[in-house]
């Protein structure tokens, strides 16, 4: 006997999903879908070589330091490249800029310029590449707003409200590749059968209460009162509030924040008294971040404001960032504030 699906099966490519997402916008040229086209397909590139990390000579250091101080790791800089190459001749953005790079990345001359700026941190949690952990790549899309035949700092140093997209991929278990280009948060599963990202989380939410908390608690000697306060209520058992919560800290920045998205919680990296700004990039990972995660429900903030409402002064700036559930977002934020 041969059985009927009761509904058809849907299979939704990330191809396909993004020229549905075009057809919202009447008069679309498809030169955003294309730059969506062109991310997916370095995830892939990137995917391949941290897939046979162990096998191969990549894993590792270089001889060089970052704009950060960190040291450059053979992915990092594998990724970082890919990225560029994948994304300079395709004729739709004007310039990039890269959490590995000090300076802004032009568009070489032989190539077409066009209205986009890409920011990204090509490799996210790379001190976790070497022991096997999740690790991530994070974008973020503005529109060009210099009108001079070179682009400059100004189209770069945009607040994270002018995003028109941002996204990120996770090297994980699986390969995923989740964005948003503010008509909700999709994620998306590679299946290495047929070669496709598919969708596999349609619509993300995020939870609007959480019971995990992550954040670097190695740190606490350094945080100020209201953030040591606040460790200490996460840990009290009080069971109308669900405390103590569970902690789990990955170390990988896009990590910690998928599953703070999917499960809500709460994901701190305060400022401190060694680092006032902590350690996170403003431009490449807490904009795209905050992004997300508020277009899925929840909130980011730095401690005194709206992350996506921070004027950015330059391009390798720090901010501190608190992000995930809203009503842990707004718990958080009275204990910075003195209230509790
Ligand atoms: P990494 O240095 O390994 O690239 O911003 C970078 C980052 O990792 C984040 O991904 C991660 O969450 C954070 O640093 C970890 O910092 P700590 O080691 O201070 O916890």
């Amino acid at each position: 006997m041969t059985t009927q699906p009761s509904s058809p099966l849907k299979f939704m490519t990330l191809e396909r999903h993004i020229i549905e997402g075009e057809h919202l916008h009447p008069g679309a040229t498809g030169q955003y879908s294309a730059l969506l086209h062109g991310l997916s397909l370095a995830a892939k590139l990137v995917w391949r070589e941290v897939s046979k990390a162990g096998l191969v000579n990549v894993l590792g250091t270089t001889d060089r330091m970052n704009i950060s101080g960190d040291v450059v790791r053979k992915l990092d800089e594998f990724a970082d490249q890919t990225i560029y190459r994948m994304m300079d001749h395709l004729g739709h953005l004007c310039v990039m800029a890269s959490e590995e790079n000090e300076d802004l990345l032009h568009i070489p001359e032989a190539y077409p310029s066009g209205k986009y700026v890409l920011l990204y941190d090509p490799l996210d949690g790379s001190s976790n590449i070497d022991a096997n952990v999740t690790i991530g790549s994070i974008f973020s899309l503005y529109q060009r707003v210099t009108a001079e035949k070179k682009p400059g700092l100004p189209d770069v140093l945009q607040p994270g409200n002018r995003q028109i997209g941002a996204g990120y991929i996770l090297y994980g278990p699986s390969l995923m590749f989740v964005y948003c280009t503010g008509h909700g948060v999709h994620g998306f599963t590679f299946d290495p059968s047929v070669g496709e990202f598919l969708l596999s989380h349609e619509n993300i939410r995020i939870p609007a209460r959480g019971s995990i908390y992550s954040m670097n608690e190695g740190n606490y000697g350094r945080w100020n009162s209201g953030m040591q306060r606040y460790a200490r209520w996460l840990k009290e058992p009080d069971e109308p509030t669900g405390r103590p919560y569970s902690s789990r800290y990955i170390g990988s920045l896009v990590a910690d924040v998928h599953r703070t998205l999917l499960y809500g919680g709460m994901y701190c990296y305060p400022g401190d008294s060694k680092h006032p700004d902590g350690k996170l990039r403003l431009m490449y990972e807490n904009n795209p971040l905050a992004y997300i995660v508020e277009q899925a429900g929840g909130g980011a903030i730095n401690g005194r404001q709206r992350i996506l409402d921070v004027v950015p002064n330059s391009l390798h700036e720090r901010s501190p960032l608190f992000i995930g559930s809203a009503e842990e977002v707004k718990i958080v934020q009275e204990f910075l504030e003195g209230k509790r």
